[in-house]
């Protein structure tokens, strides 16, 4: 069965107007396979999505980075999911680990954000990944399978779910996990969803890995099996987001 490669670009707290609109212009400028091959979503920071979605190409989607886990109300600072939809933003990235580990963002909060995020319409980037301590330790695997449950408890449809990879590790720091790194851990992500939720939700859903993707490593690791795709951070401020785009092919 299927899946369409995805490519996610997280600028993180980046950029200014004026380099929001190059790095538009360079996507729109780019040289990429169609919509029928790989999807491709950025993400920038809640205050220029409006720009960057009225000034994107059409085949090219946005996400925002975090939302509230609930109803918008009197929660200072927080965007709610229902704000986002009202934008028209059809994605969101929830649980990424630097939220996790900044804002103190725990497995079960996660699992109520994505589950809210679902319900109000948004498709969801769902982040997991071990510490360097946990991986050294051993515990990679159960670390995960813990973060994927916390949310497949609260979830029933994972249609509208991908499931990003993102060893913390890997994570800005240059050190990408090697392919077959990144194999091992998704291969056992595709099982735990295969054991846990169903094997259509496991044979269906995206698994996407993050930690200092380039232009130069990311053709080798998409070619590995149970591997769709990337969130990418650093690099996609650059021109080489579209090399890794068109790793897709
Ligand atoms: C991991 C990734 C994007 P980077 O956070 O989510 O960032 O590619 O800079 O390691």
């Amino acid at each position: 069965m299927g899946r369409k490669f995805f490519v996610g670009g997280n600028w993180k707290c980046n950029g200014t107007i004026d380099e929001v609109k190059k790095i538009v212009n360079l996507l729109n400028d780019g040289k990429v396979p169609s919509q029928d091959c790989v999807e491709v979503v950025v993400s920038p920071p809640y205050v220029f999505l409006p720009l960057v979605k009225s000034s994107l190409r059409p085949d090219f989607h946005v996400a925002a980075q975090n939302c509230w886990v609930k109803k918008g109300g009197a929660f200072t600072g927080e965007v709610s999911a229902e704000m986002l939809k009202n934008l028209e933003v059809p994605w969101v990235i929830l649980g990424h680990s630097e939220r996790r580990a900044l804002l103190g963002e725990t497995n079960e909060f996660v699992g109520d954000k994505v589950a809210y995020a679902l319900s109000q319409g948004l498709k969801v980037i769902a982040c997991v990944g071990e510490t360097l301590e946990q991986r050294e330790a051993g515990s990679t695997v159960d670390v995960v399978a813990a973060q994927t449950k916390a949310i497949a408890e609260k979830v029933k449809d994972w249609t509208n779910i991908v499931l990003a990879y993102e060893p913390v590790w890997a994570i800005g720091t240059g050190k990408v996990a090697s392919p077959a790194q990144a194999q091992e851990v998704h291969c056992e992500l595709r099982k735990w969803l295969h054991a846990n939720t169903s094997p259509e939700v496991a044979a269906k859903t995206r698994i996407i890995y993050g930690g200092s993707v380039n232009g130069a490593n990311s053709k080798e690791l998409a070619g590995q099996p149970d591997l769709d795709g990337f969130l990418v951070g650093g690099a996609s401020l650059k021109p080489e987001f579209i090399d890794i785009i068109n790793a897709a092919e």
